[in-house]
Parts: structure tokens; C-alpha cells; sequence
């Protein structure tokens, strides 16, 4: 028998980027003499420069395929008084964590509010479960309700309250996370959980893991399967375990993967599992997420499937949550005593002082002695910021983004300083530049980041589990249905592979069963459910009409419509003749209704 092979942690590491010193458009400006401008103008448009602002001191231009050190070079004339990348200006991240320190706070995920979890309350009493198949839930995170979980072990992977690495207590996390005014919080919180470990530090599972895991959660009586996990090929006896607790009335849910590309992941791309891709803070598809076609079959055979392909997203770059007890590094830092989002880069401990902005930091400054160093991204590598930062007598470095969003990186494996570096966003550039003191610390946190598919998928377990909450007489199918209709779109407009539906909505999919039950939007069956109706088309000398034959009316006279206006009250004597003035054919839909009610037949449609 073939096994298929799954690999632990559908986990893409978010690894910082050395430096690039090319503007993005090429674009570049240009300090100069005021009074020499004309010179300096003169010599970029002989160099091929396009000129876009002819400012006061300053012009901008763009000089095509050439980086910073080029144009430097070529533009080494003395009324040049600096080049510099001319930086793109772009809209704030749409959502964003909470600001805080997670240890003694409590900090809310983006994609809790990206999600409008934050929009619906949990219902502890409907009785809700949610089974994770994953590397087990560490008992050092106090963050849980731990009274309401449960748990079962494979042979050969240790108990499932200790952890086989963070993967499976992250995961836990976003699902359950209590409210309770310190760490994160879950999407669902304080939700029932069963946990299954079938992953350790080794980080391998099989197919047969996984179906007898499935049995397991039946048994344990979870309503939900959440699996951050996956890997290649299919497998009949893992199939049919999701297959069964699908028809028993749960909903299984599992991770596309994270390799980027359009191949389908199991047990995801089971018809029976709904996949989910990952999405980021701004509504844009996470570049790790799988996107396989919904295509099955080849050629002319080929059928469309929606339950093979990614159905919904949610957010999973750059997740905030639970890990085992100071197995996360964490930073926080302060701006005039106020906090301003941060991520660590290296080096522990604590730093606080007066600011000194040091530029991109290319060089020792020794204005930086005994201060904290506020360094632009750029030019230079993040390791060697630092240690010019360090050589000067500085005592912490905080880098800040030179592009939208927050700055996560590290100082690489050859790093030999000491002080405390940080990351910090963009967006908070001009507060940080103003702030006149500032405090940083790194150390061992019970919360961290992570990013990939493994993510998106408990975020959609947990709203799953919120949603279904406060509709506990739905199916698993009819809660995926739901999340289906009222995922936002993004991406492509419309259905696309990425995104499938687009992003779930938590408040959206409660309004939704709450108006149109647990079967949807379907047109509710008229009340009359057993009227029946047939239409034919007849044409006699040129003449057309059309036969109307209904059944099933218990008044003395029937209303008949045509394309939803009313054309006729006639007798209940099973027929009507419509007579059709078109002589092209063109489609009609009649209903029939008990006279002056809407007690009616379903619609009908012919073309004649
Ligand atoms: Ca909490
Ligand atoms: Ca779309």
C-alpha cells in the first residue's frame, strides 16, 4: 500500500530580506544647490533620467535599471548634495494586531477583526467542539480553558498536553484563546477543544494517523476537525474517515499548503474537507498559498468542483498566538512611553534611553553614544546597522520598514553584537523620528508570530465553531455553505483559485443563517409545496401560446404570473392558454398561486 507522507507543519517562516538598495520604480531624489538645479537637471535627462519633480533643493527622477550606488556614481558632481531612494507612500495595513504586550495585556489578532469574530459572541452552552489534529497542546500556556479540553495520543508521540514543538499549541491558540484580558484571543474563545497529537519534534504522520485520528474526534463527540497539516496524494481509507464524519453531520477543515504553487494538498482537496488558503492583514493573498484548480477530470471530461480547491480564506501571515511558555521570543517597545508595534530581531535584554536617528546607520556616528538608534531600512544589511549602531556606543537599534508594514528580520547567523534590535512598521516612521526617548525589550514570551496556511485554517475552524455556536441546529455542510456565501471577495473579482469565495465574515454568516435558515438562500419551498405546474408550447397558423396545466390548488380561482407579473385570475380547473404576440423565441417563467395569496407553484420556464 502506498503511504502518503504528510509533512508536520504547513509553516512558512517569515525570514527577514538583506537589504536592497534599488527604489522600487527606479525612482530616486536628488538634494542639489538650489541655485546650480538647472546643471544637475540638465545632466540626469543627458543620462537618461525622467524628471517628475522639479522641487525647491530637490528633484525626483527616475533613472530605469539603475540602483542607489550607480546613480550615486553618476551623479558625482558637486552640486549634488545627496541621492536618496524616493520612497512609495501607500495607504496603512487595513488591520493590524492590537498594539501591547501579550504578557500582560490582552492583544487581538487582525484577523479576528478581519474575520468580525470580534462582531459575534461565542455561545459556550451549544455545545460546540472542535477537534485539532496536529502536535499537541502544550499545558504551559495558561491562556486556555483548560477545564473544557480533552485529548488523545497516537503511539510513539508523547502525551498531547506536551508540546512536539509549537506548531499544534499556535493552532490551538487562534481556535480558543479564553477572553480573559491577558494574551490573544481565539476566534471562538474558551471554545470545547479535543486534541490530538500525531506529530512530534520528528514532524511526520501518515494517512492512517489521520483516519484513525478522524475516528477518534467522532468519538470524543467534536462537531469540528481542524488540520493544519498536509502533504501529497490520496488516500481511500483517509478519505472515507472524513467522508463519514462529514455525512454524520460535522465539517472537517485542513491547510492548501504553502509551497506556492497549484498543487492539490491531502487531506484539503477531499471533496468531504473544506481547504483554506491564507490571506494577509491587507486583504492580499499570502505568496506561500496553494491554489490548485477546481478542475477534475481531463480534456472534454473535465468537471468543475468547488470542494477541491481552495473554498475560503483567512488571515495567516504574520499570526499572533499562543505558544508553550517562553518558547516565543517577543519584543516590545515604547516611544515616549507609549507603545508602538514592534518585532524582534536578535539579541535579548533591555535598552532604554534618548533617541539618536542615525540615518541608514552606513557608518560609525558617535552621536549615537549611549542612545537608542533609530535607523532607516536600506543600503546597507540589517547586521551591519546594528553593529554600527553598537561601535558608536549605541544601546538598542530599532529599524524601521522602508516599505508598508511591519519589519521582521534577523541580524543572520554570523551576528556578533549584543545590543537589542527590533523591527518597527513603516507606518509609525514619523512617530519615531519625533519621539525623544525610547525603551526596548526582548525576551521569552507565551506568545508569537507565525505564518502560513497551518494559520488560516484554525481561524476558520474557530469562526466555524462561533458561527455554528449560535446555530447549533445546522449541519457541519450547511455552516460551510453559509461561509461560503458570505466570504468577502478578493483577489480576482469573483470565485478565483486563490481565494475560493474570498474571506470569511463572521458577522456575515451569522446574518445569513439567521435570515435564510440553515439551508441558506435557497427560496424557502412555497407553502403550497405540492402545486404543480407543466407549461407547452403550441403554435397553430402561425399562432403561439402557451399551456399552462397545474394541479394541486385547493381555492376556487388560481392567479397566474408571468415573469413575476400577475396576467390572469382564471377558474381552478387545471389549465390556462397564454397567447404569445413574439415571433422570436424568448423564454418565459410562469407560477401559479391560490388567488390572492402567495401560496404558489414553483417558478417554470420555457422558450418558445
Ligand atoms: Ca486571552
Ligand atoms: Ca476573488
Amino acid at each position: 500500500m502506498k503511504l502518503s507522507l504528510l509533512s508536520s507543519a504547513m509553516l512558512a517562516l517569515t525570514v527577514g530580506v538583506t537589504a536592497s538598495s534599488q527604489a522600487a520604480d527606479d525612482r530616486y531624489v536628488i538634494q542639489v544647490d538650489q541655485q546650480k538645479k538647472g546643471i544637475v537637471k540638465a545632466l540626469a535627462k543627458q543620462l537618461g533620467a525622467q524628471i517628475h519633480v522639479d522641487g525647491e533643493g530637490f528633484i525626483a527622477a527616475t533613472f530605469t535599471g539603475k540602483d542607489l550606488a550607480q546613480v550615486k556614481g553618476l551623479l558625482n558632481n558637486p552640486h549634488v548634495k545627496l541621492v536618496e531612494l524616493d520612497q512609495p507612500r501607500h495607504l496603512m495595513s487595513v488591520y493590524a494586531d492590537d498594539i501591547g504586550n501579550p504578557m500582560t495585556q490582552q492583544v487581538t489578532p487582525y484577523a479576528v477583526y478581519q474575520s468580525q469574530a470580534n462582531q459575534v459572541t461565542f455561545n459556550p452552552n451549544a455545545g460546540i467542539k472542535v477537534c485539532v489534529i496536529d502536535s499537541g497542546l502544550d499545558r504551559s500556556n495558561n491562556d486556555f480553558q483548560w477545564n473544557n479540553i480533552t485529548g488523545d495520543n497516537d503511539s510513539g508521540t508523547g502525551s498531547w498536553d506536551v508540546n512536539g514543538g509549537p506548531h499544534g499549541t499556535h493552532v490551538a491558540g487562534t481556535i480558543a484563546a479564553a477572553d480573559n484580558g491577558f494574551g490573544v484571543v481565539g476566534m471562538a474563545p474558551g471554545v470545547d477543544l479535543h486534541i490530538i497529537k500525531v506529530f512530534n519534534e520528528a514532524g511526520w504522520g501518515y494517512s492512517s494517523d489521520l483516519a484513525h485520528a478522524a475516528n477518534l474526534c467522532s468519538a470524543a463527540g467534536a462537531n469540528i476537525i481542524s488540520m493544519s497539516l498536509g502533504g501529497g496524494g490520496s488516500n481511500s481509507t483517509e478519505s472515507n474517515a472524513f467522508q463519514a464524519f462529514t455525512d454524520a453531520g460535522g465539517l472537517v477543515v485542513a491547510a492548501a499548503g504553502n509551497d506556492g504553487n497549484s498543487v492539490r494538498s491531502y487531506p484539503a482537496g477531499y471533496p468531504s474537507v473544506m481547504m483554506i488558503g491564507a490571506n494577509d492583514a491587507n486583504n492580499n493573498i499570502a505568496d506561500f498559498s496553494q491554489f490548485p484548480t477546481c478542475s477534475s477530470g481531463k480534456g472534454p471530461r473535465a468537471t468543475s468542483d468547488e470542494t477541491i480547491c481552495v473554498e475560503v480564506t483567512a488571515g495567516g501571515v504574520d499570526t499572533l498566538s499562543t505558544y508553550p511558555a517562553d518558547m516565543a521570543t517577543a519584543s516590545s517597545l515604547t516611544a515616549d512611553n507609549a507603545f508602538i508595534a514592534s518585532s524582534s530581531m536578535e539579541n535579548s535584554g533591555n535598552a532604554s534611553g534618548s533617541t539618536y536617528y542615525m540615518g541608514t546607520a552606513e557608518t560609525v556616528d558617535s552621536g549615537a553614544n549611549g542612545n537608542v538608534c533609530v535607523i532607516d531600512r536600506g543600503v546597507i544589511s540589517f547586521y551591519d546597522k546594528v553593529a554600527n549602531c553598537e561601535a558608536s556606543g549605541g544601546v538598542g537599534a530599532v529599524i524601521i520598514n522602508n516599505e508598508p508594514g511591519m519589519l521582521y528580520g534577523t541580524l543572520g547567523d554570523a551576528n556578533a553584537t549584543s545590543i537589542p534590535a527590533v523591527g518597527a512598521a513603516f507606518e509609525d516612521r514619523a512617530t519615531l523620528l519625533a519621539a525623544s526617548t525610547m525603551a526596548i525589550n526582548i525576551g521569552t514570551s507565551d506568545f508569537g508570530f507565525m505564518s502560513g496556511t497551518s494559520m488560516a485554517t484554525p481561524a476558520v475552524s474557530g469562526i466555524a465553531a462561533l458561527v455554528w455556536s449560535q446555530h447549533n441546529e445546522c449541519t457541519g455542510t450547511e455552516i460551510r455553505n453559509a461561509l461560503k456565501a458570505t466570504a468577502q471577495d478578493a483577489g480576482a473579482t469573483g470565485k478565483d483559485d486563490y481565494f475560493g469565495y474570498g474571506i470569511v465574515k463572521a458577522a456575515a454568516a451569522h446574518a445569513y443563517l439567521t435570515t435564510n435558515g440553515c439551508e441558506g438562500g435557497v427560496t424557502p419551498p412555497p407553502t403550497g409545496g405540492d402545486i404543480t405546474l407543466s407549461l407547452n408550447g403550441v403554435k397553430s397558423k402561425g399562432a403561439k401560446s402557451i399551456n399552462l396545466s397545474f394541479a394541486g390548488l385547493s381555492g376556487s380561482n388560481v392567479d397566474v404570473y408571468r415573469n413575476s407579473s400577475k396576467i390572469a385570475t382564471t377558474a381552478n380547473d387545471g389549465a390556462y392558454t397564454d397567447a404569445i404576440s413574439s415571433k422570436s423565441s424568448l423564454t418565459y417563467t410562469y407560477k401559479v398561486c391560490e388567488a390572492g395569496t402567495a401560496t404558489c407553484s414553483a417558478d417554470k420556464s420555457i422558450t418558445f
